[in-house]
């Protein structure tokens, strides 16, 4: 079939040929103008004019990301594990074509916008813990690799009236009909300038990809209309190499500059849903800035790291990876439950009478609890190391073994018998 649709930006030049071209709707009204991008300098040029900063860099290689960077197994593992326990389950409460369709925001609200296809399901999957990936059955928001996947306002919460997180529609091209891609566009428009003071916006950005104009107005509608509080985030960012990611974030953050943004936050973030590094961070920033029960419902604390420590750990993408990754979340699992145990414990003291206390602070001969817990908590992590080896090791000998066909292997038991 023919696809129809609408482009206000460079974008999606390849697709020239099959698309309908529609004059351009601003996202932000006329009063408002989005400057140009510099028309003096390509990207090409500019990136190379860009010295890349060391502090930079290791700040990139220590989150894990950049192509040349890690699967970090345990990223993933931990926000799945961050997901079951701190969020409870999340799930779609209620999506809408209109702001008038949705219930009354309540509680607060941190709604992900960006162009489509830019990765906004795939980050609230990986933001609630879930796995994303193209036809994935087992993740939150349907995630797809083409532009207008997600045509309707969707709030997701782990409770009726709790926090929610919102997977809006992209802005810019879509294969869609252009009356539908301008029907979801002014609904997201409406829902950023009158949802109220409980509002967020997360602003995703292509990491491989600059600012492009219809972001601009995006920026714009949210900064200068809207006045809504908002973060931006480089996503993908498992797609660009490391030094190429450096440079495309200053070159980035110089264009947000430019536009003289009164309520973005700082920093910048960078983020990849699909190997799940910098979310965590991600989301604890934006607990930071959240309302009090927002930080509860979303961030939790922070993520156990599965080899007690330095947090990453470089496992190959093969078979013994995935029942590597297995054994992380059931030491996951223990170290959840142990520091439910420390919360506990922490709070039963806030509640003991005077000579309780004291009693306790007497006690020298046996172990307090809080230290029984933390030996548990030592020799699960070094349970866990111990099995992380032999499990390599085995894999590795595994691989040395010839494979041997039936008839070889009854040959071979038969000389052995002899
Ligand atoms: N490599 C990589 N791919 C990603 C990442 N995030 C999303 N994708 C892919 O990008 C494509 C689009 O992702 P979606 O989450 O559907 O994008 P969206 O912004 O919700 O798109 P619309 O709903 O159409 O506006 C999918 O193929 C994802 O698998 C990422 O961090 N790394
Ligand atoms: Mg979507």
């Amino acid at each position: 079939g023919q696809a129809l649709g609408r482009r206000d930006d460079r974008d999606g030049v390849a697709l020239a040929g099959m698309v309908r071209f529609q004059p351009v709707r601003r996202l932000c009204s006329a009063a408002i103008q989005a400057p140009a991008e510099r028309p003096e300098l390509s990207v090409r040029q500019r990136l190379k004019q860009i010295s890349v900063d060391p502090e930079l860099l290791r700040r990139i290689q220590k989150l894990g990301l950049g192509r040349a960077g890690t699967r970090l197994l345990p990223h993933a593992s931990q926000l799945r594990q961050l997901g079951d326990r701190v969020l409870g389950r999340v799930s779609l409460i209620k999506s809408g074509k209109s702001v008038a369709e949705l219930p009354k925001s309540i509680t607060a609200e941190l709604a992900l916008a960006g162009r489509s296809n830019v990765g906004k399901s795939s980050l609230l999957n990986a933001m609630v813990g879930k796995r994303t990936g193209n036809t994935n059955t087992r993740g939150l928001a349907p995630v797809q690799n083409k532009p207008g996947v997600t045509r309707t306002l969707n709030l997701y919460s782990n409770s009726p009236k709790g926090a929610r997180l919102v997977d809006m529609p992209g802005y810019g091209f879509a294969f869609a009909e252009p009356s539908m891609v301008a029907g979801w566009q002014e609904a997201m428009r409406r829902y950023v300038t009158e949802r109220g003071s409980g509002l967020r916006v997360l602003l995703l950005l292509d990491a491989r990809q600059s600012l492009r104009q219809a972001d601009r107005e995006f920026l714009l509608l949210i900064d200068r209309e809207a006045k809504v509080p908002f973060h931006v985030a480089m996503t993908k960012c498992d797609l660009v190499d490391v030094t190429e990611l450096a440079k495309r974030y200053v070159m980035v953050r110089e264009s947000l500059d430019e536009l003289n943004l009164q309520h973005m936050r700082r920093p910048l973030h960078m983020v990849s849903s699909r190997t799940g590094a910098g979310v965590i961070e991600l989301r604890n920033k934006l607990a930071a800035d959240m309302p009090p029960d927002w930080i509860k419902a979303i961030s939790g604390e922070s993520a156990p790291s599965v080899n007690g420590g330095s947090g990453e750990q470089r496992v190959a993408k093969d078979e013994g990876a995935k029942k590597l990754s297995k054994k992380a979340k059931k030491y996951n699992k223990l170290l959840a439950s142990l520091a439910v145990e420390e919360e506990i414990e922490s709070e039963r003291e806030k509640h003991l009478a005077p000579w309780e206390k004291q009693a306790l602070q007497e006690e020298v001969v046996s172990l307090s609890r809080k230290q029984k817990i933390e030996q548990k908590k030592q020799k699960a992590a070094e349970d866990f190391q111990k099995r992380l080896r032999f499990e390599t090791w085995l894999q590795r000998q595994k691989k040395r073994l010839p494979v041997l066909t039936n008839s070889q292997r009854a040959k071979a038991s038969a000389k052995r018998r002899k």
